[in-house]
């Protein structure tokens, strides 16, 4: 059975990013519908499911909006336990609960000072004494896991703790922040998840660039890993018979390497031309020879 999952804009809504990684990366099947920031006041936009006035809101087949992250997590780790959204062994499973927990109640002035921006990348930020101490901790508490459960994620393999720092290391690549180099690793970790570039390479081509996110700092490229070129082509032959994504009949095209693959809709085609290899059945496509 498909979840529901409402979710604020892709570039912007941290905590959508942290819901949607709950199930996009641990294999959960997902309808996500987006409550638009630029459309007005999210509560306005969601009283079908009142009394859940954020997003993410996970709607439940049984007809619970679930509308908190680290609530979606525990009923995503409960209603699909194959996913193994926490670590199976109980150590790293309660190091996981305990940084996922003050990921959640935490770092305010990180928050505040730097509003994820999926759609640019800042240089030469100033750090107030509040954000450095946010880093500082930040440092401590990913050392210490790293440290004790030998990466390459904080517990191990990749849990709901590292969704929920997803957000949080976009912030310090998307702003330049100064880390250690044990976390600078895990923030390039960050930025080369298929799960996390899919969902950016969707937020820049869905939503309206929003002015209250901008800031007034000089901006760079983003940081992340180059994706493979590519690029809308308005005529040729896709090499898949049908779209990548739903096999119905191919209505656009992209061009990379010079060869061409087909997809049934705008979205599809230009969310994968952003990031080509982060998506699993383009990237299989690409390596069929
Ligand atoms: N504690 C909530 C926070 C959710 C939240 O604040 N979401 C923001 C978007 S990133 C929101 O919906 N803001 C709309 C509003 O507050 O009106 C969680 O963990 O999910």
């Amino acid at each position: 059975m498909t979840s529901d999952l409402l979710i604020g804009d892709y570039a912007y809504s941290s905590w959508s990013l942290r819901g949607w990684l709950m199930f996009d990366h641990f294999g959960v099947p997902v309808r996500t519908t987006m409550v638009d920031f630029a459309s007005g006041d999210v509560a306005e936009q969601m009283t079908a499911h009142a009394p859940a006035r954020t997003v993410p809101t996970f709607l439940t087949p049984d007809g619970v909006a679930v509308s908190d992250s680290l609530a979606i997590a525990e009923e995503v780790a409960s209603r699909f336990p194959e996913a193994d959204l926490w670590p199976a062994d109980p150590a790293a499973r309660a190091m996981a609960r305990t940084l996922a927990a003050e990921m959640h109640s935490g770092f305010a002035a990180l928050r505040q000072a730097c509003p994820m921006n999926l759609r640019t990348a800042y240089r030469d930020v100033p750090v107030s004494a509040e954000v450095q101490a946010n880093l500082d901790r930040i440092e401590v508490i990913w050392g210490h896991a790293l440290d004790r459960f030998g990466g390459p994620w904080l517990c191990g393999a990749y849990s709901a703790a590292d969704a929920f720092y997803a957000p949080v290391a976009a912030r310090i690549a998307g702003y330049g922040l100064t880390v250690g180099p044990v976390a600078a690793a895990y923030v390039a970790a960050h930025l080369a998840d298929p799960s996390f570039r899919r969902w950016r390479a969707m937020g820049l081509v869905q939503g309206a660039t929003l002015a209250r996110y901008a800031k007034d700092y000089a901006q760079v490229a983003w940081p992340g890993p180059a994706p493979l070129a590519a690029k809308a082509a308005e005529s040729g032959v896709a090499e898949n018979a049908g779209c990548l994504y739903s096999g119905k009949p191919v209505t656009h095209l992209l061009e990379a390497g010079g060869r061409v693959f087909g997809f049934c809709n705008a979205f599809c085609r230009d969310k994968t031309l952003v990031d080509p290899l982060a998506w699993t059945a383009f990237a299989k496509a690409w390596n069929r020879t």
